[in-house]
């Protein structure tokens, strides 16, 4: 009996055509062909029943910008979740909890996912009432939509997908896994214009470089992002 089932990702937006580029190269490409992953971009357009493929009105109350209707995206979410079960629907937006190492790794672990994608002003309210789960920002700046947001997202969660990543490219060592910033590297050559790569990487001795590498880490981390160290 096989017990394993991949993570399957489902996004919901009206322009999937920025979602074509991010996961067909490297990594996420790699992690979707070893079956470790499914990721499905739907066109919230295809659930429209109105003759022009409307997916968004005006806003009660006046104003300008577009909000985007209920109908098609419950009609997408609903026939999502009568195929399979979903442990959480994210919308992403502005206004959501801002994304850190902690919440993907959660999210990792967790099952399959569906994400909308907000365009226009946003979404009608009830959706965010009666069908989110969970609202997502990636930082306190505004993007034209949430399908950059929704790639990044999904980047920093797919990569934690046990067996996603080989010993060359282990999770366990990005910055943030431990709250400390990645130590500085070198590759070839030894000296380029008189810089040379420092002296204890060439030594050959694994403790000293290892020692090393955590004393830059931490310098690194109290010179640029003091806050990591003191939100424990
Ligand atoms: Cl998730 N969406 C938009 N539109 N802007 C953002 C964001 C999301 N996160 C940060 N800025």
């Amino acid at each position: 009996m096989n017990y394993f089932c991949a993570m399957r990702i489902d996004i919901l937006t009206v322009v999937p055509q920025l979602l074509e580029g991010p996961f067909s190269h490297s990594i996420l490409k790699r992690a979707q062909d070893k079956g470790l992953t499914e990721i499905h971009v739907h066109n919230i357009r295809d659930y429209s029943l109105q003759k022009q493929k409307q997916v968004d009105d005006y806003q009660y109350g006046g104003g300008a910008g577009m909000v985007m209707c209920i109908e098609p995206i419950v009609r997408v979410i609903d026939k999502l979740k009568a195929e399979r079960a979903y442990s959480e629907i994210i919308y992403m937006t502005p206004d959501g909890e801002v994304l850190d190492q902690s919440m993907a790794n959660q999210l990792s672990l967790g099952g399959n996912i569906i994400i909308l994608c907000g365009h226009y002003k946003g979404v009608d309210e009830r959706i965010r009432e009666h069908y989110i789960t969970k609202e997502i920002s990636i930082g306190s700046y505004v993007l034209s939509g949430g399908e950059l947001a929704a790639a990044v997202l999904v980047d920093s969660i797919v990569r934690l997908i046990p067996g996603v990543l080989n010993d060359e490219t282990s999770a366990l060592t990005d910055s943030f896994q431990d709250n400390l910033l990645s130590p500085p590297v070198y590759t070839r050559p030894e000296e380029y214009n008189g810089w040379r790569v420092p002296e204890v990487l060439l030594s050959g001795n694994p403790a000293l470089v290892e020692k090393w590498r955590e004393e830059q880490a931490l310098q690194r981390t109290k010179d640029r992002r003091p806050d990591l160290l003191s939100n424990e």
